[in-house]
């Protein structure tokens, strides 16, 4: 019975000292905020699965799907207009067609590991959708905070060391090896230096 007791305060004892509950990410940016982004630690994968989006008010519904290669993503049209999915970026060549109202297309994650791709829709050029291939379930979109320019996401559950990475659209993707000190990056957009990303443990 002691000896329980005491595993048991050994055991909450290491649960505190233990940095990694929760890794949190800060993004401080200058200019306009991207509308969309995505923090991932390497870690356990996901399971292959179909992930729906819909496109509703000439929107797509999340602006941003992820998952591990392999995966379906499904785009319901639940507007009383036809739409279009497509893409020519990262080197793919892709038209899934128009989807009259309450249909679907569904394209398939073929793309490698930390690529994300844009899609569109050629009826309504403003329509945008990022479609990312990332394999580890520990993962987290970024919340903006348009009055103090930054971003923010939590990731709980994650010990030391941790392998981060962040995805914004268009800006190199950074990856940060996070010990038990916090520590920067430079965020990076056409060669310049557009803000930093700050990685520690709460
Ligand atoms: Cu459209």
């Amino acid at each position: 019975m002691g000896i329980l007791r005491f595993s048991g305060i050994l055991f909450l004892g290491w649960a505190n000292l233990l940095p990694g509950a929760e890794l949190t990410v800060d993004l401080q940016l200058e200019g306009k905020l991207p509308a969309v982004g995505l923090i991932w630690v390497d870690g356990p994968p996901a399971p292959v699965q179909d992930l729906h989006l819909t496109q509703k008010n000439r929107t797509f519904i999340p602006g941003l799907v992820v998952g591990p290669q392999g995966s379906t993503v499904i785009v319901d049209n639940a507007d009383n207009q036809t739409h279009n999915v497509f893409t020519t970026d990262a080197g793919l060549d892709v038209d899934l067609g128009l989807a009259p109202p309450q249909q679907s297309v569904r394209q398939q994650i073929t793309w490698g590991e930390g690529t994300f791709v844009r899609f569109g829709c050629k009826i309504h050029p403003d329509m945008q959708l990022w479609i990312g291939s990332v394999a580890s379930r520990l993962r987290a979109e970024v919340a903006w905070d348009a009055a103090r320019h930054r971003g923010t996401a939590v990731l709980a559950g994650i010990t030391a060391p941790a392998v981060v990475h962040v995805w914004l659209p268009r800006y190199e993707p950074l990856t940060l090896t996070l010990q038990e000190a916090a520590l920067s990056g430079d965020l990076v957009l056409r060669g310049n230096k557009r803000g930093t990303a700050t990685v520690g443990w709460k």
